[in-house]
């Protein structure tokens, strides 16, 4: 059985580094293991349970002509039901559990028995719009397939086991025999495919997926999918992909095709369409992204804005696609080599991504705005303000959120022809080869991070660590380290060595770019990698976060708080409560008189556990005294 986790190049791709095994690397401690662990323990049986309830489970039965009715809910309800299974099958990897096996192989059973002889599998179109393929760029059939691939690759991987792998396959034998160049011309609406063939390619050495995959990425862009009431920009099909300078339309269907298209690349060693993948990163990175790691600013359509529209309220941000951000930048560092995607899976993961899911590790948030205003009108269930949930109608982002969690170990470590690359600092051990290293760290807490070598070969191999961008004074073994890139040290390690990375986490204040117009004279708090909010019930008297401004020269100073919000370090500076009473009255935003403000302390907790109190007043950015 190969011994890979999510995305792992082949042996003939054009690489720079390239991922550790699972099991390689082991997660022992800190925000990670907790969280991991509450995906294990609850959030993975409990989503099993939301499946079977939401009737995901049901649809397929009517497919397997195992009951009999209508299908329920929305047209791409299967890919629930294969990503949970993707995130069953590398918990599974992660820690063997027959029960967790069982009740995964029986939803498999029930997969392939609704799978038809020649490979089509869906069970809703069929049921609910009277034709296979008749609407691709709204149906979703090839989102759905991408998801059971990459669930049936983690099978296969984590198990060995090849029941879904087989059904997989029949669905990318009937997709290779339908469409194609000289075949029929047509691509899905939602990318995933492409990541889903190019992995099964991987891991069945048919060289027909990846073509295909190559197909669907080039075929994007020529306009194939115009007319179905949105415009060809949200489904990622205005400019070809190798021909993109950024990221435009709904914003997980862009980091998916992203991902997907840094697969095909890699494997095919096309530097020109990685090149101009590492051109549309960039321009997300820059213009496109919230602090946070958040991505799609528009609500309406789920999208991207134009750069540096960023409103901090009204941001979509939706946990899915911080997600997809994380995989194409994991793609982007492992085929380039370049710290800067470490950096951005780092901000995603911590913030963007942590933010989508309650402590207890069973509620989601499905948008991730910045701010939200005391009083917000709980206008529907995605409004924040209506707080996490378990589950949602169109429920994307929960198995999403667990196929995460089950497979974070992955993005932690990589190797290359000179040693081991650490990205990630959370305390376990990383085995590469002759290598054995553990990590002791309370990182993001505190910035000491030590390493020691428990295996070494005996030859020279570089153990490189990163120093991520905002690390201003960072040391390696107490010699300076510049922030942004890799420290490699490279020597004849023996075991019981050490190598000391001092990261200095203090709060410090982040300015906008002035483009960003909605946070203009805000400024915004931040620690490390966290980015820190303002949440109501922490300010003194519970001031709403809406009336509170900082001051421009304010120290930040931090208190550990082990017994808060499972334990966080507590941020706390100056500012002032506006007086509310001596605004004047007319239009809001009209420019005002200065309104009288009585200095108080501001207080900040990690963005990503607001919202675990009760949902309530809190801000990100906060505006200048
Ligand atoms: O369309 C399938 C999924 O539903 C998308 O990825 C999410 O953005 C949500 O719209
Ligand atoms: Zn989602």
């Amino acid at each position: 059985m190969a011994r890979r986790g999510p995305a792992s190049p082949t042996d003939q791709a054009r690489s720079t580094f390239r991922p550790l095994p699972p099991g390689d690397v082991r997660i022992t401690g800190g925000i990670w293991q907790r969280r991991a662990e509450r995906n294990r323990v609850a959030a993975i049986p409990s989503g099993l349970k939301q499946l079977g309830e939401a009737s995901n489970l049901f649809n397929l039965q009517l497919a397997a002509g195992q009951a009999t009715g209508e299908p329920i809910g929305p047209i791409f309800a299967d890919s629930d039901v294969y990503k949970w299974l993707e995130a069953a099958a590398w918990e599974y990897g992660r820690h063997p559990d027959e029960q967790l096996l069982e009740s995964l192989m029986s939803v498999v059973e029930l997969v392939a028995a609704a799978q038809d002889d020649d490979g089509y599998l869906n069970s809703v179109v069929p049921f609910r719009d009277g034709g296979r393929y008749v609407d691709l760029p709204q149906h979703h059939e090839f989102y759905c397939y991408g998801h059971l691939m990459q669930a049936a690759v983690a099978l296969s991987r984590s198990a060995g086991r090849r029941e879904l792998l087989d059904v997989a396959i029949k669905i990318g034998d009937h997709l290779v025999a339908t469409f194609g160049e000289d075949k029929r011309h047509d691509v899905d609406g939602h990318p995933v495919i492409e990541m889903a063939l190019v992995e099964l390619y991987r891991e069945t050495d048919n060289r027909d997926y990846l073509e295909l995959a190559r197909y669907f990425v080039e075929a994007r862009g020529t306009g194939l999918i115009a007319g179905y009431g949105r415009r060809p920009a949200y489904f990622s099909d205005r400019v070809r992909v190798r021909e993109q300078t950024t990221v435009e339309g709904h914003a997980v269907r862009a980091v998916y095709l992203g991902a997907g298209a840094t697969d095909v690349a890699v494997e095919l060693d096309d530097q020109e369409l990685l090149a101009a993948l590492e051109t549309q990163f960039a321009s997300m990175a820059t213009e496109k992204e919230y602090l946070t790691g958040g991505l799609g600013s528009r609500w309406e359509g789920e999208a991207f804005g134009d750069p540096f529209e960023l409103p901090p309220d009204r941001a979509y941000a939706e946990t899915c696609a911080a997600i997809g951000g994380v995989q194409w930048a994991w793609r982007l560092l492992l085929a380039t080599g370049k710290a800067d995607y470490a950096d951005q899976i780092e901000r995603m993961l911590y913030n963007g991504c942590l933010a989508g899911v309650s402590l207890a590790g069973t509620e989601y948030f499905y948008v991730n705005p910045l701010q939200l205003r005391d009083g917000s009108l709980a206008d529907e269930e995605r409004n924040t303000s209506t707080g996490r949930h378990g589950w949602f109608g169109c429920a994307c982002c929960p198995p999403n959120v667990m196929r995460t969690f089950a497979s974070l170990e992955g993005y932690v470590a990589s190797t290359d022809p000179t040693g081991v690359q650490v990205h990630q600092y959370v305390p376990g051990t990383i085995n590469a080869g002759d290598l054995g290293l553990t990590v002791e760290t309370d990182y993001p807490w505190h910035g000491r991070i030590a390493i020691t070598i428990d295996r070494a070969p005996d030859a020279e191999i570089a153990v490189s660590v990163r120093i991520p961008s905002w690390a201003q004074g960072a040391t390696v073994d107490g010699r300076p380290a510049s922030a942004g890139g890799y420290v490699s040290v490279t020597k004849v390690w023996k075991a019981g060595d050490q190598l000391l990375v001092e990261l200095p986490l203090v709060g410090r204040i982040t300015s906008p770019d002035p483009r960003v117009d909605a946070v203009r004279g805000c400024v915004a708090i931040e620690r490390g990698p966290l980015v820190y909010a303002l949440e109501k019930q922490d300010q003194p008297s519970e001031v709403a976060p809406d009336d509170l401004v900082i001051d421009a020269d304010a120290e930040v100073r931090e208190e550990d708080r082990p017994d808060l919000l499972d334990g966080v370090v507590v941020l706390h500076t100056s500012g002032a409560v506006v007086d509310r009473s001596t605004l004047p009255g007319g239009p809001a935003d009209h420019p005002r008189p200065k309104s009288r403000t009585t200095a108080t302390e501001l207080v900040a907790i990690p963005y990503h556990v607001w919202a675990n109190r009760g949902p309530q007043a809190m801000r990100v950015w906060i505006p200048l005294a």
